[in-house]
């Protein structure tokens, strides 16, 4: 387990091993009462010091209220992990020996197998070991889910072009080992352009389905090669949805926007053993911590690479994790004691597990595919909030209409909801009805908060929507924000930041210019924090306070978070002729106003369609113009090919 056993050289031992994080002894709380330590919180025997579980016997057999305790302190954990948690048996935090002896293990397991029916879990041994004084278990339980339902997790795949990450998601997905020569990345391109140049350029998904026992269920069809995502779903308790990113520079800005926008849980750092930390590796490192998503790093190519060069990787890679920026504990994982260890502390954010693997020989994919069964989701979430839907893409689907995809942020949104769409560029929100609802490409008729969705709607054109928009209840009463305040920090510029700099800012799936217009500071240099005052250039956008974000041109980068919003209505000088200008000030007021009247989006509606009216009858007679000129043009190019002579008009019959 430690480093020095794998045979790795001085140099690279000073990578923490996971047995580090193991629970020690030592390091158990001296009163049975006491807080629990980071590192002892996912062991049972914590807190309610008078019944004393803190003892590894308090699972042998516990007294009504002691189980009633542990009852109470599994779900909470189970909540916490969003339907599931890793527990140890055999193991207290009172600070004595580890291990129980067969009889009282026993009687431990069916304490522990009658607490998991309490809560409709299921009890996954993980691993067995003998310590001290007897043997230790660890068990996964995770909770019983419908064929409709199952446990989403968004992992980010980010690194240096060609490090790998399209063929380690192709050869994880699709159970097909790569040649080396780009076979595997094949399933996953989205565009013609990235299957001749081998190079990923958009945001593309790919899914992993674990069974209940954390088997993959991934079987691609035959013929295609391609994956039934449907039936990947009805089979899984749980499902990892990888995004996977470009790693070459000139793509950075779809790189910036699937962080943002697609709020995964976890970042997987891909690094090529034999390219090392070069090009985008630091910026997307940079990024992930920015955005405070946890890191875990795979190495690739293990199979190509002597090994003096993988072992200064790795010696770059922990220097570079350890770093005053980063301040993070590598790890390095090399069997499955290790995986266990590092994925029951891996929410701390601290930790950073390295994994070394090869796409071509598959050397230990197992780790990693067992590592990412364990893998929870961050954040969970209360169905009674009022829904939030963020739009990171729209399609046109034939016989369907107009389709949204996203992220819903929080609540529940069910079949036929009426939720308010926008903002549009005038700050609008329109009232629209969800058709129906698809999560992974399967039929559903609810999705809550955490989960992705596509939703078809009604009556609206695709045109009309863009990503960054959202989809919330009436109740919420949304506004569209131009301006707002965030606390920054300037990640590196190479000169100073003034008022008036224009750059890029990314926020969620919103991905908009936006120009200082003042800050508390007169200049801004690499390094400095500030309070900025934004506003966007183009369209309001739905904003939160606290929400995350980057602000970024070229090489310049900042990250920050939204601290206030500000005026909610477009500035005179953002219209570009007066007389537009008189008519759009007029229907902004009037947008807002409806906007403004809670529960009402009928009246949003009403308002909505005066507008339109209003600019209609201004654009009616450019618009007529327009029309007869396209006629001179057709009738008269017609005449050039000689097939109609005589019907053409002349100007003079526009009038
Ligand atoms: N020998 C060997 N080759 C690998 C391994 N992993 C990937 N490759 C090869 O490396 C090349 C680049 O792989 P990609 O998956 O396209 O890299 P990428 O990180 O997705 O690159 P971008 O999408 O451009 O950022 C392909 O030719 C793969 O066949 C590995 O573990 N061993
Ligand atoms: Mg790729």
């Amino acid at each position: 387990m430690a480093a020095t056993e794998s045979g790795l050289s001085p140099a690279v031992e000073s990578v923490v091993p996971a047995c580090m994080f193991a629970p020690d002894p030592g390091c158990a709380e001296d009163s049975p009462g006491a807080e629990l330590s980071d590192a002892g919180d996912n062991q049972n025997g914590e807190a309610e010091d008078h019944l004393d579980l803190t003892s590894k016997f308090a699972l042998v057999s516990p007294t009504g209220e002691q189980y009633d305790c542990l009852q109470k302190q599994l779900r909470e954990r189970m909540e916490e992990g969003c339907g599931e948690t890793i527990y140890v048996v055999g193991m207290g935090t009172d600070g004595g020996d580890y291990g129980l002896d067969e009889r009282d293990m026993e009687a431990s397991v069916a304490t522990v197998q009658s607490l998991c029916e309490q809560v409709d879990g299921d009890l996954i041994l993980l691993r067995e070991r003998t310590e001290t004084a007897g043997r230790v278990h660890d068990y996964l339980i995770r909770r019983r889910v419908g064929e409709a339902d199952f446990l989403e997790v968004r992992v980010a795949v980010v690194g240096n072009v060609d490090a790998g990450k399209s063929t380690l998601l192709g050869v994880l997905t699709h159970g097909e080992l790569d040649n080396g020569r780009g076979f595997a990345r094949q399933k996953l391109f989205r565009h013609k352009h990235e299957m001749e140049s081998g190079r990923t350029s958009s945001v593309g998904n790919d899914i992993l389905g674990f069974d209940q026992e954390g088997q993959v269920v991934n079987k691609p069809d035959n013929h295609g090669g391609s994956l039934d995502w449907t039936k990947i779903c009805e089979r899984s308790s749980k499902v990892i949805t990888f995004i996977d990113l470009a790693g070459h520079e000139k793509y950075l800005k779809t790189t910036v926007f699937g962080m943002t926008g697609h709020l995964p849980d976890f970042c997987m750092l891909m690094v090529g053993s034999n390219a090392g930390i070069i090009g985008m590796t630091k910026e997307h490192l940079g990024l992930a911590l920015a955005l405070n998503v946890p890191v875990f790093v795979v190495v690739t190519k293990i199979d190509m690479c002597p090994a003096n060069i993988l072992q200064e990787t790795l010696k770059l890679l922990q220097r570079l994790l350890k770093s005053p920026g980063c301040r993070k504990i590598p790890v390095l994982v090399q069997n499955k004691d290790d995986v266990i260890v590092t994925a029951s502390n891996f929410s701390s954010e601290r930790m950073c597990p390295i994994f070394q693997i090869s796409n071509v020989t598959g050397e230990n994919m197992d780790l990693l595919k067992m590592f990412l069964n364990l893998l929870s989701p961050r954040t969970s979430y209360k169905d009674d909030e009022p829904p939030e839907f963020q739009i990171d893409d729209t399609y046109s689907v034939p016989g369907v209409g107009t389709v949204v995809s996203g992220t819903t942020l929080r609540g529940l949104i069910r079949l036929n909801d009426m939720l308010l769409l926008g903002p549009d560029p005038l700050g609008v929100f329109i009232p629209i009805v969800v058709k129906s609802i698809h999560r992974k490409r399967m039929p559903v008729k609810e999705v809550r908060g955490g989960q992705t969705a596509s939703f078809a709607l009604k009556k609206i054109k695709r045109s009309s929507i863009r990503k960054g928009m959202v989809m919330v209840s009436s109740r919420l009463n949304p506004q569209a924000c131009w301006e707002f305040e965030a606390e920054i920090l300037v990640l590196h510029h190479p000169t100073t930041i003034a008022p008036r700099y224009q750059a890029m800012v990314h926020c969620g799936s919103i991905r908009q210019t936006a120009t200082i217009i003042g800050m508390n500071k007169t200049c801004l240099r690499t390094g400095d924090k500030a309070t900025v005052h934004f506003r966007f250039i183009k369209t309001p956008e739905y904003l939160h306070t606290d929400q995350r974000l980057v602000f970024r041109e070229g090489r310049t980068k900042a990250v920050g978070t939204i601290t206030k919003l500000l005026q909610t209505k477009p500035l005179a000088k953002m219209q570009s002729t007066k007389k537009t200008f008189s008519q759009v000030e007029g229907s902004s007021s009037a947008s807002e106003e409806a906007t403004q009247m809670e529960g009402s989006p009928q009246m949003g509606q009403l308002v909505e369609t005066k507008r339109m009216r209003k600019k209609k009858e201004v654009f009616k007679p450019f618009k007529v113009k327009l029309f007869k000129l396209l006629k001179i043009y057709i009738f008269s190019s017609v005449n050039h090919r000689g097939i109609k002579s005589n019907t053409f008009m002349t100007v003079k019959d526009i009038g």
